[in-house]
């Protein structure tokens, strides 16, 4: 079976248990707490040496860290439902959307948090070594999330989904940067109704709950 080192509290191993249970994919998990560092220790740092969650070990023992790149191994293990795009064009769309959402999103929320909590002091970044809070990257981690919450808008205004039709990886991503920019208060202004119409309907999406 498919082993998940996970945290329930952290937004990146979340992207992993949606995409999984939306496809119905069985596995285990291992719960690595952030808050004491287990991140850090020796034993994990053996499975996976960027210290960060998610990270899914294979039935034959093969680590993969990073949700795009487990996200593409479940899809080409599990294909049913299509989460990543089915035809050229669609797979395409999938990863451009992706990436703008977690560069232009998740990593803004990230940026956020990680340059003001005090909390995070000399932990500005995921990984193994420690680098130093920089306060005005939360300043315009909030000022660059909120244009791209814009765009997000615009896009859900003309598509049913962030990148094609049907709900898919990129949709994913988007659902967690909205629910984690709420930690740091920097959720999408009201005035976007239609981002959060569709947020509403992934919300309620069983493979949400996770
Ligand atoms: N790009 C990675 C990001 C992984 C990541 O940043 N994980 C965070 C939790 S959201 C983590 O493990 N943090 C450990 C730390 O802060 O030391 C992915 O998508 O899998």
């Amino acid at each position: 079976m498919l082993t998940l080192y996970d945290c329930q509290t952290a937004p990146s191993p979340r992207r992993a248990r949606i995409f999984m249970a939306e496809k119905g994919v069985d596995y285990k998990t291992v719960e690595i707490d952030l808050r004491k560092g287990e991140q850090m220790s020796p034993e994990f740092a053996k499975i996976n040496p960027r210290c960060a969650v998610p990270c899914l070990v294979t039935e034959d023992g093969q680590a993969i860290s990073e949700n795009l790149a487990i996200a593409s191994f479940v899809e080409a293990a599990y294909p049913n439902p299509p989460l990543m795009g089915v035809t050229a064009l669609e797979k395409a769309r999938v990863l451009e959307w992706n990436w703008r959402v977690e560069f232009e999103g998740l990593s803004a929320v990230a940026e956020i948090l990680r340059n003001s909590s005090p909390h995070m002091k000399g932990r500005a970044m995921t990984g193994p070594r420690n680098i130093e809070q920089l306060p005005e990257l939360a300043e315009r981690g909030r000022t660059r999330l909120m244009h791209f919450y814009e765009d997000m808008n615009a896009q859900f205004a003309k598509s049913p989904n962030l990148a094609i039709d049907d709900y898919s990886f990129a949709d994913i991503t988007a659902l967690v940067t909205i629910d984690f920019s709420k930690w740091v208060k920097a959720s999408p202004d009201e005035s976007l109704t239609a981002l959060w119409a569709w947020h509403a309907k992934a919300s309620a999406r069983p493979a949400s709950a996770v």
